[in-house]
């Protein structure tokens, strides 16, 4: 068995049928209504085109999701609760929910079917914590330690607000501290993009906020963590950053020039800005071979800034794993496989530099060992 390759999927999203309950008895954003013609809608900010976007039971049926994995020949997920997560919810609320959405994964997860031949499950998971304003250390350090007692939950996904003050706030220190010590990997993922006033007034749809918001409020939010010394204090921390990590990869030399010019920064980090880009970890949901070959050399080069000799693109690739976003991006009609998924399958394959070891680790083997899931296989 240990030499089958697996395919594994580290970005793709459930709203839990307790999380859809609630997101059905709101009457603002985020919600669930229901059109005249029996449709669901699903509204995550106020203002989004169009009303929201139709859902369905690929939304949170676990059913639905195996039959895509299926589909796609997909053998592992690691599967992510999507955003708005708690951030609508007064802090003790918050914090009820999150305890029972880990339960609930946790359910999801350890009953899920076993890989064919060998004793992984189909599913694992990235729990919550209750990151919103008001919350107590108490509640949100009590979360982390719920969730890494959950066999099947191998992270943690969070959105970029903190508690409020972003993820560079001093009052999430211990929580920084105590994902470090859990092992726990961190997923970063965007919910409410940036600088919508730059979208203009022409009907363009979801396609600024997702294609441009999306990427630069991760990249953001990552660039506040390395200017405050966040992986010098916490050098463990493995932070998994969706969408190929936006923009940073290609901003990184020119941050690491600021940074030298601005003896503030300068004097409060142990290395240079491009040294951290080596580690942290990447999806592969970057739709094309050139990005990702190029973000597999920004992680290569990052050796360089370490005192060691720069590494090639394949040492790179080990950083990057596959994903699919699923439910979003869904296909039109339900036979079809999903040209996102296609898209980023084939860019994967298409790297130039990149050795079939290399591909096979980004295709799952990396998640494997990043999720700790090889000694299981
Ligand atoms: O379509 C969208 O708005 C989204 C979203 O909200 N979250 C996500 O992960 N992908 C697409």
């Amino acid at each position: 068995m240990a030499s089958r390759r697996l395919l594994v999927d580290i970005h793709t999203h459930v709203y839990l049928p307790r999380y859809a309950s609630i997101l059905r008895s709101r009457d603002s954003a985020p919600r669930i209504s229901t059109g005249k013609s029996g449709e669901e809608r699903l509204l995550i900010l106020d203002n989004e085109p169009s009303g929201g976007r139709p859902v369905g039971p690929q939304y949170w049926d676990r059913e639905e999701k195996l039959q895509f994995m299926s589909k796609h020949s997909i053998d592992i997920s690691v599967v992510s609760s999507a955003n708005p997560w708690l951030d609508f919810l007064p802090p003790r609320d918050a914090s009820i929910l999150a305890q029972n959405l880990n339960e609930d994964l946790e359910a999801y997860c350890s009953t899920s079917p076993t890989v064919a031949g060998c004793a992984l499950r189909q599913l694992y998971g990235f729990g919550l914590l209750p990151l919103v304003p008001g919350v107590t250390t108490t509640d949100l350090l009590k979360a982390v330690e719920q969730v890494s007692k959950l066999p099947h939950l191998k992270g943690i996904i969070m959105g970029t607000r903190g508690i409020g003050r972003g993820l560079d706030d001093d009052a999430l220190e211990p929580v920084w501290a105590a994902i470090e010590q859990s092992g726990l990997v961190a997923f970063l993922h965007p919910h409410y993009g940036v600088g919508t006033e730059q979208w203009g007034e022409k009907p363009n749809g979801h396609v600024l906020p997702l294609s441009l918001g999306f990427p630069f409020e991760t990249t953001i939010a990552t660039t506040r963590l390395i200017l405050s010394g966040t992986f010098d204090r916490y050098p463990a921390l493995r932070l998994l950053l969706a969408h190929s990590g936006g923009a940073l990869p290609q901003l990184s030399s020119r941050l690491a020039s600021c940074i030298d010019h601005d003896p503030v920064v300068a004097l409060r980090l142990k290395h240079d800005a491009r040294h951290y880009l080596g580690k942290l970890y990447f999806d592969a949901v970057a739709y094309g071979p050139e990005e990702l070959g190029f973000v597999s050399d920004v992680i290569a080069r990052a050796a360089k800034y370490t005192g060691l000799s720069e590494r090639d693109r394949s040492f790179g690739s080990k950083r990057i794993m596959f994903g699919t976003d699923h439910p979003f991006f869904p296909p039109l009609t339900t036979t079809d496989k999903w040209q996102s998924v296609v898209e980023n399958l084939d860019a994967i394959a298409d790297v130039r530099g990149w050795s079939d070891e290399a591909k096979a680790g980004v295709r799952g083997g990396n998640a494997l060992e990043l999720f700790g899931l090889l000694q299981t296989v």
